[in-house]
């Protein structure tokens, strides 16, 4: 049995969470909740990775396997469930880098004031991390649609947890404002089984 170390927070184990939904593989893979931070690193989580970082991949049948692109990889082509055909396959993991892009800015957002204390916050960075998130939103509003309009591959599924992971930590920022056409295609993709059930909390 394939083990996943997750929380209920992390939009990058959720990507991982997600392509097994779709894939219809819940019964194979044990999600195992860890409770870590940049700062108080779970230590169940050392042995496997040692950056502290979920999520993780622990299997039984080889060394365990760590970063989300790499754990989506290796589950889809375990399962065979075309999340990455090879036919456009530069453009999905194009995708899925920038959707993770938006995420690296969007978590690192969240550890500046969630973790650091008040006195030692740096608004410019805020700024310009959250400017990294719009520019990216923009893009994809301007030159991905066509893309987002084909059928489901891993670029959707990372895109649509990053987009979650904004609502989630940095609602009032409203990503969705001038993103008309992000706006509707995210309302879609929320209502997918795989995406509705593992909401983050
Ligand atoms: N590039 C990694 C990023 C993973 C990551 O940053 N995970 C966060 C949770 S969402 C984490 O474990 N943070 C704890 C830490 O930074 O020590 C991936 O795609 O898996």
């Amino acid at each position: 049995m394939l083990k996943l170390l997750v929380s209920p927070a992390s939009p990058f184990a959720r990507k991982a969470r997600v392509l097994i939904r779709e894939a219809g593989r819940t019964a194979e893979v044990e999600e195992v909740q860890v409770s870590t931070s940049a700062l108080a690193t779970d230590a169940s989580i050392l042995p496997h990775n040692p950056t502290g970082r979920i999520p993780v991949l622990i299997r039984d049948d080889g060394p365990a396997v760590i970063d989300s692109r790499v754990i989506c990889r290796f589950l889809d082509a375990r399962f065979g469930s075309n999340l990455y055909p090879e036919a456009r396959i530069w453009e999905v993991l194009t995708l899925e880098a920038l959707a993770d892009g938006l995420l690296d800015s969007a978590l690192s957002m969240a550890y500046e004031t969630r973790l650091r204390p008040e006195e030692k916050r740096f608004p410019d960075w805020m700024d310009a991390q959250w400017g990294k998130v719009s520019q990216g939103l923009d893009a994809i509003e301007d030159r991905w649609m066509a893309h987002l309009a084909g059928p489901i591959d891993m670029g959707h599924l990372g895109l649509a947890c990053a987009l979650g992971y904004l609502d989630f930590r940095h609602g009032p920022r409203n990503w969705r404002d001038g993103r008309p056409k992000l706006t509707a295609w995210d309302e879609r993709m929320a209502a997918r089984p795989s995406l509705s059930a593992t909401k983050p909390a």
